[in-house]
């Protein structure tokens, strides 16, 4: 049936059936009219009218058949006119003209698009549906048929809309672009690019599909002849390669991965990793990319490009974003098509030979700015995406994985400014740091560990060089650095961790020692002395002591104990020990630590501490010069400042003993020990057999042992007597002996003084003396008439010592005595005989002496006789010394009355024997006279 509609009414009826999207009456209409509704009308018609909520598949069969101008009348399809039939001709013409039917051509119509109206009409009607409907994703359904009939929808569809559909509805559709598709359409490439990419990796669970996203959106969206330029040939690369297939929104998505690097490096890892550049491309199979050769070449050296420049910029020093940063090496090798990467397990634990393969170009101050600028600049040597870039960045990455690794947090920058600015300092800095970390935090027991460890820092220096190409400065970050200041670090690290056998299979077994001797000897004594340092307590059997011996033995071959080195530390730690049996504080409430000692200015000033805060601890004299030795042999002793004055001081230790010595003396003086401070005095400080070496320290104490007076606090003599004359005169004798002591060691100077309090002591002697005698010969008197007995021991020696003592002028002539000296001028000359001595300073003393003095030799030269053994303890040597001389009281209570037990019953027995015991051995010695026993001067005499 046939319709005879005018054509007004026609073109009514067809968009009436628009409006009521009725396509197929329509496309009934069309077909029966194709004269009045031709194409164009129809298009504009449904273009006007057609609503944009209506499903492509509605009508985009019809729009084909328009196109194809198949439409078939013969249908059995009736069409209803009557919406238009009762209308006036003239009303219909009417409304006809108020259609305002939109034109398919379009303001700024792309010249692609021409005059073919299918093309415009689907450019305009895409546009209205995702203006009016929002219906974007109706679009690929619409498009598609026409895809290889219009070059310009193709493009459409696959380079816009297909990126955009996809950012807003699948990928990312809770924050879609707020651009219309023309709008977006004409946004400059750059920000198109920043839009589409604006969520990519934005969420921690959208890290896996970054790589979608670059091969969904971007792909697709590069797919636009429009946007590769083909650059001016007068335009040339700094290379002087023409530089073909620039395009700004490929560089956008190349600046975008870097920003990502530096930012949010996660995403330019999972980018890196998951997509292949540029060709990896997903266009929904609607179409592929093409381009030429040259622009393939340059989309993938860039792209390797900015993937080695995203790696350089990763700001983490995290062992993931170092790992991250490897795996984007590895994914450059392999898009390039360079040697390929071991895993990264393997690198770090290989730590492959990387030194050869780096171009000697690269290590360059000049290089560590391509590090921050121009990092895509086709001239930066360090992004060119080649063997030598790639092995430099590969050695980067693995040192600063082994940094960070080690707790010194270093980004694969920092590794590349240490191997290229090549600062000798800031490496060493670094070296140093790393190995005091492992030192204090590497495990303490594992072998394994250190050997890795010792194999990773020489790494890092040399980046595994073949060791014949070693003369050349290596390349590393360690670069500047002397192997052997890592090796010998490497030593510290392993003896502070007692790994004493590795360390010595390494440096001293090994056949091709790291260290040369002496600088190993020198290392271990500096750790050991380190260790020594470092202890809080003086037993060397504990802590850092301890630790301190075990580092000197642990090179048995090459610090063996007879090397000086090895003794000093011997010494030292003997003389530190000794220390921890007594109580000592040196400062304020701080218990002693060993440095203390080491640093002491005046080492041996500790003994004096040790002797005021440990009471009776002067007995141990010899201990205490032992110490003394000990702290010499250890080199702490150096010239005392108090001492110095006196020229010449050949053997310091002599000064270091004698200084000792009149320590505990005077100790035993402040504790009123007099009896132990006499002792010391003749038994220590007088040595002429030895040649006596000048010092202030022991004429001074002896002088002062000599002044010394008894209180009722002053330890008594455990043994000798109870009566109190007894005790008088034998504390007279033995100050003076020690006042004659010092007479002979003093300095010239010094004797009138000396002297002066030594006459004083012998005119009390004299006082005491004499009343002991009257005394005693009222005793004897008794004793007699009521005994009428003589005891043994004799009265004649009695007398004898006494006409000593009391002058010269009835020496017995009968007796061998009488050869001794008898003055202090005879004295004088015989101690001037042994020691050199101002005899002109002598013999001034003599004058003033005058003849009163004459007695006085036995007494000054007592003193002699305990002097002459230095051996052994002081009680010891005492007794030793005096064994001939009588009978003899220790002064700390040594029982040697056996042989004279009896004479003791008398008092004056007693006084004889000591004072001749004393005098008689001491000045018979001095003359060469026999000895006491045989002189008759003591007991068991006659
Ligand atoms: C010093 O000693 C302390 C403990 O006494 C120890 O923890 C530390 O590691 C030691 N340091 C050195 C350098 O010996
Ligand atoms: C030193 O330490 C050991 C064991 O730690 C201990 O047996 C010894 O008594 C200590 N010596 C001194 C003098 O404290
Ligand atoms: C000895 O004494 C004199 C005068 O007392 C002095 O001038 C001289 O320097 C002294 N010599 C020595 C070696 O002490
Ligand atoms: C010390 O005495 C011992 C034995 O008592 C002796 O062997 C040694 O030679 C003596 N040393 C000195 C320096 O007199
Ligand atoms: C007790 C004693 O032995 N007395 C003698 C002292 O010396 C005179 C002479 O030297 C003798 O005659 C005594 O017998």
């Amino acid at each position: 049936m046939t319709l005879s509609l005018s054509p007004a009414k026609l073109v009514l009826l067809a968009v009436h059936f628009a409006v009521q999207a009725d396509i197929d009456s329509l496309a009934v209409l069309a077909a029966r009219h194709d004269t009045v509704l031709r194409k164009d009308l129809v298009l504009r018609i449904l273009l006007t009218y057609l609503p944009e909520t209506l499903q492509s598949n509605e009508y985009v069969g019809f729009l084909e058949k328009i196109e194809k101008g198949t439409l078939s009348e013969n249908t059995n399809h009736d069409v209803d006119a009557s919406s238009v039939e009762t209308l006036a001709e003239g009303d219909a013409t009417k409304r006809v003209r108020k259609l305002r039917l939109l034109p398919l051509t379009f303001k700024d119509t792309p010249k692609e698009v021409g005059d073919d109206p299918i093309t415009s009409f689907l450019v305009r009607r895409s546009y209205k549906v995702d203006e009016e409907a929002g219906l974007l994703a109706e679009l690929p359904t619409l498009l598609l048929p026409f895809m290889d009939q219009s070059a310009y929808v193709r493009t459409l569809l696959i380079s816009t809309i297909l990126p955009l559909l996809r950012r807003n509805c699948e990928y990312h559709p809770e924050d879609p672009i707020q651009y219309t598709l023309s709008a977006f359409q004409e946004l400059p490439d750059r920000v198109a690019v920043n839009l589409l990419l604006s969520r990519t990796g934005a969420r921690e669970e959208d890290l896996p599909v970054v790589g979608r996203d670059l091969r969904g959106l971007i792909g697709p969206w590069l797919v636009d002849e429009k946007k590769w330029k083909t650059r001016r040939r007068s335009i040339v690369s700094p290379n002087g390669e023409e530089d073909d297939g620039i395009c700004a929104g490929y560089d956008e998505v190349l600046r975008w991965l870097t920003t990502q690097a530096s930012k949010n490096w996660r995403v330019a890892v999972n980018a890196i990793q998951q997509w292949g550049g540029p060709g990896d491309a997903d266009l929904a199979g609607w179409g592929k990319l093409e381009l030429t050769e040259q622009q393939q070449d340059r989309v993938q050296r860039t792209y390797a490009q900015a993937a080695l420049a995203s790696a350089y910029v990763l700001p983490e020093a995290s062992s993931e974003a170092i790992e991250g940063a490897y795996s984007i090496v590895a994914q450059v090798a392999n898009l390039r098509g360079l040697d390929p990467l071991p895993p990264f397990p393997s690198a770090v634990a290989l730590l492959p030979p990387l030194a050869e393969q780096i171009s000697e170009n690269i290590i360059s101050t000049k290089t560590a700015t391509f590090m921050r600028n121009d990092l895509l600049a086709s001239s930066n040597i360090l992004t060119a995406p080649d063997n030598s870039a790639v092995a430099f960045l590969e050695a980067l990455i693995l040192s600063a994985h082994l940094l960070t690794h080690a707790g010194q947090a270093c980004t694969i920058r920092r590794a590349g400014e240490l191997a290229l600015l090549q600062d000798e300092r800031d490496q060493k800095e670094q070296a140093s740091k790393l190995i005091h970390h492992l030192n204090h935090n590497g495990p303490k027991t594992d072998d394994k560990y250190w050997l890795g460890a010792r194999n990773e820092i020489l790494w890092l220096r040399d980046w595994g060089a073949e060791e014949v190409s070693l003369e050349a400065t290596p390349k590393g970050v360690f670069s500047k650095l002397k192997k052997e200041f890592l090796e010998v670090e490497i030593l510290k690290a392993l003896l502070f961790n007692t790994r004493y056998s590795l360390a010595r299979s390494l440096y001293e077994d090994a056949p091709d020692r790291p260290l040369d001797e002496k600088v190993l000897q020198d290392t271990v004594y500096a750790t050991a002395m380190t260790a020594y340092d470092n202890a809080s307590n003086p037993n060397r059997t504990r802590g850092g002591l301890k630790k301190c011996d075990e580092i000197i033995k642990a090179f048995p071959s090459t610090l063996p104990k007879s090397h000086p080195l090895a003794q000093k530390v011997e010494a030292l730690l003997q003389a530190t020990h000794a220390l921890s049996e007594y109580r000592l504080v040196l400062k304020q409430g701080e218990p002693f630590t060993p440095i203390v000692l080491r640093v002491h200015s005046d080492p041996i000033s500790i003994i004096g501490k040790i002797l005021e805060q440990n009471p009776k601890s002067y007995t141990r004299l010899q201990d205490f010069v032992d110490l003394g030795n000990r702290m010499v042999q250890a080199g702490l002793v150096k010239q005392s400042p108090s001492s110095s004055h006196l020229s010449s001081l050949p053997h310091p230790p002599e000064q270091v003993s004698q200084r000792i010595t009149a320590m505990c003396i005077d100790a035993a003086l402040t504790e009123e020990d007099f009896e132990t401070a006499y002792s010391f005095v003749v038994t220590r400080l007088d040595s002429p057999a030895t040649g006596q070496q000048k010092d202030d320290y022991s004429w001074r104490v002896a002088l002062q042992a000599g002044k010394y007076r008894r209180t009722a606090r002053t330890t008594k003599p455990t043994h000798f007597g109870t009566g109190s004359a007894n005790e008088e005169i034998r504390h007279l004798e033995q100050r003076i002996e020690c006042l004659s002591v010092a007479l002979r060691i003093a300095p010239g100077a010094t004797l009138q003084e000396i002297l002066n309090v030594y006459r004083r002591a012998e005119e009390e002697l004299e006082v005491k003396v004499r009343q002991e005698e009257e005394r005693e010969e009222e005793w004897d008197w008794r004793g007699d008439s009521v005994s009428g007995t003589n005891m043994p021991g004799g009265f004649n020696s009695t007398n004898k010592v006494k006409q000593a003592r009391v002058g010269g002028s009835s020496r017995g002539r009968d007796s061998k005595e009488e050869e001794a000296p008898m003055s202090l001028f005879d004295l004088a000359r015989a101690t001037g005989l042994t020691a050199p001595r101002n005899l002109s300073a002598l013999s001034g003393l003599q004058r003033a002496a005058g003849g009163a003095l004459g007695g006085l030799g036995r007494g000054v030269v007592g003193g002699l006789a305990g002097g002459r053994d230095k051996n052994g303890s002081e009680r010891g040597s005492m007794d030793s010394a005096r064994s001939g001389g009588g009978e003899v009281v220790s002064p700390t209570g040594g029982s040697h009355d056996g042989e004279g037990g009896q004479q003791r019953a008398r008092k004056r027995d007693q006084l004889k024997n000591a004072a001749m015991g004393t005098l008689v051995s001491g000045v018979g010695w001095l003359v060469g006279a026999p000895g006491p026993a045989a002189a008759g001067g003591g007991n068991g005499r006659e």
